[in-house]
């Protein structure tokens, strides 16, 4: 059975160092479900209810960041501006969702971690400079992905704590079998409407859980397309171009997916602030074809 630290050998030492040390970091969150699952009495920079398990997830991988000692600046959904550690002797940059899909902690569905990596501490570029990308997610099994683009891989953490290779080289069924797509069908945009008909038409089966890296994995496994677009209350859309968008694009791009904003890849749109929101269609090549057709 591989690890995946020895699976990570080969692959850059910082980066390498940046995702172990998330990966250790995630054992923690994980056991956070059941001590912190309270409402923190806060909101977020977007306005959203923080949980404490929302607060609590995001100290610990910035501690890990922290840890690391290689990485310079991180972009948080949970912080308001990019931290600078003072103390890196490195220059890597982190964008991370801590826990994405909160309103799901309560009814016990699958939540995750996402994190993208820059070898530059730059973390305002575009997803393409980007050189790594992760998630956890903490289901029924709690799993990790990576790309480091040569492939995707994906883990499961055994009962001893080691995260152990389940599936190398992870890639999109050239055809799908299932779509999520988010806001109300009354604030879809006639284009959008259409393009999900079109998907309804040819047996489509629609999935959606309210939390995009267990929709993400789906999509991944089934093949199709997850979609939170433009809708007339949210033409922006509602999902961060920094910690949501662009990880899970780089990682559908290794795993010979794509992804698109109705016009132009995920991975080339340059983020404007660190709150960026984009629309975002991503999946399967086939699927993200028929939706840049149709929504032109
Ligand atoms: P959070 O990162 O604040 O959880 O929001 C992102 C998200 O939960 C995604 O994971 C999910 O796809 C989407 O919001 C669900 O939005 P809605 O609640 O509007 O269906």
């Amino acid at each position: 059975m591989t690890t995946l630290e020895e699976h990570l050998n080969g692959i850059d030492e910082g980066i390498k160092s940046i995702i172990l040390n998330a990966a250790e970091k995630s054992k923690e969150i994980q056991k956070g479900f059941f001590t912190h699952n309270k409402l923190a009495g806060s909101q977020n920079v977007y306005g959203e209810d923080q949980l404490e398990l929302d607060k609590w997830a995001d100290y610990l991988i910035l501690d890990a960041m922290e840890q690391s000692k290689i990485v310079k600046t991180v972009a948080s959904e949970e912080q308001s501006e990019i931290i600078e550690i003072v103390k890196s002797e490195g220059e890597f940059g982190v964008v991370v969702d801590p826990l994405d899909g909160v309103s799901c902690v309560k009814t016990n569905l699958a939540v995750g971690t996402i994190l993208g990596i820059f070898d530059e501490g730059n973390v305002l570029e575009k997803g393409n400079k980007m050189d790594a990308a992760m998630y956890i997610l903490y289901g029924p099994q709690t799993s990790l992905v990576y790309s480091a683009k040569d492939g995707v891989h994906e883990f499961v953490l055994d009962s001893k704590g080691n995260f152990i290779l389940r599936v190398e080289d992870l890639k999109f069924p050239e055809s799908g079998t299932i779509f999520g797509s988010g806001g109300l069908r009354t604030d879809w945009t006639k284009k959008h409407l259409d393009f999900i008909e079109e998907l309804e038409k040819q047996n489509y089966k629609t999935r959606f859980s309210g939390s995009f890296t267990a929709d993400f994995q789906q999509i991944l496994s089934y093949g199709g397309l997850f979609s939170y677009p433009s809708t007339k209350k949210m033409p922006e859309g509602k999902l961060r171009l920094l910690f949501e968008c662009n990880p899970l694009s780089f990682i559908a791009k290794y795993a010979g997916g794509a992804s698109t904003d109705g016009k132009q890849s995920i991975l080339e749109i340059k983020p404007e602030k660190i709150s960026h929101r984009t629309p975002i269609y991503i999946g399967g090549k086939k699927e993200i074809n028929l939706a840049e057709k149709m929504l032109r």
